[in-house]
């Protein structure tokens, strides 16, 4: 009896959260205002939320499924001074800053963030503009480094502020909540199939978030910043695809 109002209760949870999804999709292809989608996407992503739990894992594949070239997508090269001059020294001066809502703000060397543990894992990367690929990724959990500088508990995002300039003065920037930034497979990665990751996909450390759609996974880090609010981030919608073309924050597979 009680089991039988449960599954009802999760079977009209289900459709509830089906109608509010293609309602949403009807929303972002209208020519509403941003106030709409802002709302509809809060509430997006408390439903994707509800229907996948913090704890479901992305698939992983085997080794032998990687793709054979893993492609490169956005950004290639930043043209930055900063990005040239670390590169030009193969990165040996790279420190990635991790500030804001912390108690122990620190810069990190890849050898660092190594010694926080190393985890390994093949995963299949979609992109919205029509390809996917699989790499076998390796680097530090994020949630890893979180502990380590001592997230305040008022922290309710991660800011992740990129080296490449998509436009005259604006860097790429993504963010994820604190549950999305502690999941078991959120990494911060150094490497592509068994090799320093290349200039191409992100050198030398992205961000891999794998339930979500590639334009989450910030490449070119250059610093990770802990804030309480997205409102004061650029134009407040927690990344540079979801200010400039109104994609979702929440970008679940
Ligand atoms: N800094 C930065 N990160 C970025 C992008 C970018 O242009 N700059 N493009 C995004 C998009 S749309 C995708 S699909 C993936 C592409 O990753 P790849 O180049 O390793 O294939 O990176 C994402 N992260
Ligand atoms: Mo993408």
């Amino acid at each position: 009896m009680a089991s039988d109002r449960r599954s009802f209760i999760r079977g009209a949870l289900f459709l509830a959260a089906g109608s509010i999804l293609a309602g949403y999709d009807r929303i972002s292809r209208s020519e509403w205002g941003p106030k709409v989608l802002n709302g509809a996407e809060a509430l997006t992503s408390r439903v994707q939320h509800l229907l996948s739990p913090d704890s479901t894992m992305a698939e992983e594949f085997p080794e032998t499924e990687v793709s054979k070239v893993f492609p490169s997508n956005g950004t290639s090269l930043p043209k930055c001074p900063r990005y040239q001059t670390l590169l030009a020294n193969g990165f040996a001066d790279y420190r990635l800053r991790i500030d804001g809502l912390v108690e122990r703000p620190a810069e990190l060397t890849i050898a660092e963030l190594r010694a926080l543990g190393v985890r390994t894992q093949v995963t299949r990367h979609d992109c919205v503009q029509g390809w996917s690929a699989i790499g076998k990724w390796e680097g530090t959990l994020l949630a890893e480094l979180l502990d380590h500088v001592a997230v305040s508990q008022h922290a309710r995002y991660a800011v992740f502020h990129c080296f490449d300039e998509m436009k005259p003065g604006l860097l790429y920037y993504e963010s994820l909540d604190m549950a999305e930034a502690r999941h078991p497979q959120t990494l911060l990665a150094y490497a592509l199939n068994g090799k320093p990751l290349p200039v191409a996909n992100g050198a030398p450390l992205r961000l891999r978030v794998e339930r979500q759609l590639g334009y989450k996974h910030a490449k070119y880090l250059s610093r990770i910043e802990l804030v309480d609010s997205l409102a004061n981030v650029h134009g407040g919608h927690g990344g540079y695809y979801e200010d400039t073309e109104g994609r979702e924050w929440y970008a679940g597979i």
